[in-house]
């Protein structure tokens, strides 16, 4: 691009970290790989410092990783919009910056960037404008997806060569364990990470996993699943640096790592357990089998969004693995799989699992390379070319 194009991005942190860890993730991605200048309006910076500890959340300004980072407060300063306006999640634009917006000549292009799903409708949605009731400005739906007929993922452009590489170099491994002060999985160990919200279940896949014959190390991050594990081995807390054994079971508590150091962690280990949206998609380019905990929504609308993934995921898969992973997923999300009566049982739902696990490898390295096709942040601009263009005209 000749001209510098300018972005703000608007967000406003709901609960836990999807959401600023998608908008911080685009921010530093427009930057560095597009050359804009990015700047990122959040309302809360302590959440931003949980994936970049450099932030100080007392700041009302600050730069980091080639963005600018603004604290978003109820007092919005007078600003000159920028060419390119995204609004996450449907958080509401100041009143002021919408006016300023409305008052330019030449209008900024106005993104809500939505919650990814891989329901059918989505396609249809993605791209349609909404035009403002009283002002001269569009809105454009923006909706990441699985297919080339939606808005696609978030991918870094080295993030897979170097997640290759990575993969690749036993050393490069060996002294990942070693900075986790961990040594290398034993031979028929399987090593997972642990992502995950508080679940009911989640004591029955550690007694599976504790009784199996084979080791298990679980690697759990610091979070809302720790009182459940340290309840599971008859303790008051957990905390990062703690190990516990039952049987066949070690689980080690780590530290909430950088985002950026998180792809590590899914790279090197054997199967992941993710959930929200970010580190579901993180899995997904990991390379690895995974296994999601969906954000749980009221209306139960969330087992149609778990259903609607399973199904394009699975879609190439011989019969028999494709059930093994369903009835992990559902069971793991509290509820048994379709069509079967029995209560949801994670544990045995694992068994079923291993047994179809290199299978289950090789299909979720070729699913990475399939989706890879789909960048949002290219997509994303090629949106705002194309509406500029059309403005223009
Ligand atoms: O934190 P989440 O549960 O976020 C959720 C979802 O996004 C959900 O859709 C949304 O509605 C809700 O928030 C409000 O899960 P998610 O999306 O995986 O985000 C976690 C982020 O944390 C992701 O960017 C990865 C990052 N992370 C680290 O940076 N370091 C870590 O050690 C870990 C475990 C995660």
């Amino acid at each position: 691009m000749s001209q510098l194009v300018t972005c703000d991005i608007f967000c406003t942190v709901v609960d836990n970290y999807g959401d600023i860890g998608v908008c911080w993730r685009l921010a530093k991605q427009l930057s560095n790989e597009h050359g804009m200048a990015v700047r990122l309006w959040v309302d809360d910076l302590v959440s931003l410092r949980r994936l970049c500890p450099e932030i100080n959340p007392e700041l009302p300004a600050q730069h980091s990783h080639g963005v600018k980072i603004r604290h978003w407060s109820p007092a919005f300063p007078e600003t000159a919009p920028a060419h390119l306006v995204i609004e996450a999640f449907a958080c509401e634009l100041p009143q002021s910056y919408v006016a300023a917006m409305a008052a330019q000549q030449h209008k900024p292009v106005w993104i809500n960037l939505e919650y990814l799903s891989a329901e059918d409708w989505v396609a249809d949605c993605h791209g349609l404008p909404s035009p403002h009731p009283s002002l001269p400005l569009v809105k454009y739906f923006f909706f990441p997806g699985f297919t080339s007929q939606t808005g696609g993922l978030l991918l870094e452009r080295d993030l897979l060569a170097r997640r290759d590489a990575f993969q690749n170099d036993a050393q490069a491994i060996t002294a990942y364990w070693q900075s986790l002060d961990m040594p290398p999985p034993k031979p028929d160990e399987t090593r997972v990470s642990l992502f995950c919200y508080e679940n009911p279940v989640l004591p029955e896949l550690f007694t599976a996993w504790a009784a199996g014959s084979a080791p298990v190390c679980c690697l759990v991050p610091e979070g809302r699943t720790l009182p459940q594990v340290a309840a599971f081995f008859g303790q008051t807390q957990a905390a990062p640096g703690d190990a516990f054994q039952r049987g066949n079971l070690e689980v080690r508590v780590l530290p909430f790592v950088e985002q950026e150091r998180y792809d590590e962690l899914l790279w090197a280990c054997d199967i992941n357990f993710v959930r929200g949206e970010d580190s579901c998609v993180r899995a997904q380019w990991a390379g690895k089998p995974f296994i999601w905990h969906i954000y749980r929504q009221h209306d139960g609308v969330h087992m149609q969004k778990l259903r609607a993934f399973m199904n394009l995921y699975c879609a190439s898969l011989p019969p028999d693995a494709a059930q093994a992973l369903h009835r992990l997923w559902e069971d793991w999300n509290g509820e048994p799989a379709s069509g079967q009566a029995a209560p949801a049982s994670p544990g045995q739902a694992w068994n079923d699992f291993q047994s179809h696990r290199s299978m289950l490898r090789q299909h979720a390295y070729s699913w990475a390379q399939q989706l890879s096709a789909s960048n949002l942040a290219l997509k994303l601009l090629d949106f705002f070319r194309e509406v500029g263009k059309i403005r223009a005209s």
